[in-house]
């Protein structure tokens, strides 16, 4: 009886543990759930993104597919939730690149500092081959890469002072994005840099285990940085981009023309989030310091010295992210200015 009473809870504990995703993400009735959850807020571009895809997809589908939406890491952080994607226990995450550099180190290209001059280039490269060589890469960690969308141009915060020059940098605990060229670049402008994920920095910058962060003004703007921070910069240091995320088992149990809406919506979703995105960006700077944020604008001298400082570290990085990679990128940014 007590081998029986063992088959009986091994046979229960088994659940949905050893499916391949499909069986927890289906039910009898044919219908597939796709569980989609993101790092920011339900006010966040983002998430208005995220309800667009699941208005598309259910239509398209006639509730043959249902998305459920999750905000502001409830499900997890950008690697956790990731990580979910490929156990088969979530099928969708919208994470920055920078994470994901942990899973695939091609996607750290996309943290070089000042490499995108503008959004526009940013669009071509990243929705362009190189952009969507680099997305088939995912498929090796069982996550199928759907679209790019935006989190957008990053700018430093603080609680301490206002940040000028590159000289404003030192000794300051900064919060990083948990990617290590990240890590090196603040360090090579003279910060003391910590990684951590977005779900616990908040908490640390009320605390002041932290002196600041860097995040795009909507972000800052929608999750109420300016009430644990005093100062903002313009350094737009880095442009990020999300990655609509899909478990590759998930997707490869869609039906071919299932398969061609997702994509087409996560596409379709991710044109109206940087729309929005863009929109929200122009104008939160301005709340920000209608909320009491001091804002500090960075000279171009500034700017130049800042480059050079994080030169050393983009050329030690190269062959980490792939020489082939880094070339390829460069190169796409010279032509979408042509
Ligand atoms: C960061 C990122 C995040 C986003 C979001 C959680 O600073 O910019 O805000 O990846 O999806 O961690």
């Amino acid at each position: 009886s007590t081998v029986l009473l063992i088959a009986m809870l091994a046979a229960c504990g088994n659940g949905d543990s050893s499916g391949d995703g499909d069986e927890s993400a289906s039910g009898d009735d044919g219908v597939k759930t796709i569980k989609a959850g993101i790092g920011l807020n339900e006010d966040h571009p983002q998430y208005k993104g995220l309800l667009k895809f699941k208005e598309i997809v259910e239509k398209k589908t006639d509730g043959k597919i249902k998305v459920e939406t999750y905000h502001s890491g409830q499900l997890g952080d950008d690697r956790s939730m990731t990580e979910a994607l490929q156990l088969g226990s979530q099928e969708v995450t919208i994470p920055s690149t920078a994470p994901l550099a942990n899973f695939v180190p091609d996607f750290s290209v996309f943290d070089i500092p000042f490499l995108f001059p503008n959004t526009e280039v940013a669009d071509k490269v990243l929705d362009g081959q190189v952009g969507q060589d680099i997305l088939k890469k995912l498929e090796d960690q069982n996550l199928v890469g759907l679209a790019y969308w935006e989190n957008g141009f990053r700018d430093v915060t603080n609680s301490k002072h206002p940040i000028k020059t590159m000289d404003d940098f030192k000794g300051l605990k900064l919060r990083t994005m948990e990617n290590d060229l990240h890590l090196d670049a603040f360090k090579a402008l003279g910060a003391n840099p910590t990684p951590m994920a977005f779900t616990e920095l908040f908490t640390a910058m009320q605390q002041g285990t932290v002196d600041g962060q860097e995040n795009p003004y909507a972000t800052i703007y929608l999750q109420k940085f300016y009430e644990v921070q005093k100062y903002v910069s313009n350094t737009h240091h880095i442009y990020s981009p999300f990655v609509f995320l899909m478990s590759k088992d998930f997707y490869d149990g869609l039906s071919e023309d299932q398969q061609k809406i997702v994509k087409e919506a996560a596409v379709e979703s991710g044109k109206y989030e940087r729309k929005l995105n863009r929109e929200a960006n122009d104008k939160y700077l301005d709340k920000l310091q209608e909320e009491g944020m001091k804002y500090t604008e960075i000279s171009p001298e500034a700017r130049e010295e800042m480059k050079k400082a994080v030169q050393p570290v983009i050329d030690d990085y190269k062959s980490e992210i792939g020489e082939e990679t880094v070339d390829k990128v460069y190169q796409a940014i010279e032509d979408a200015q042509k």
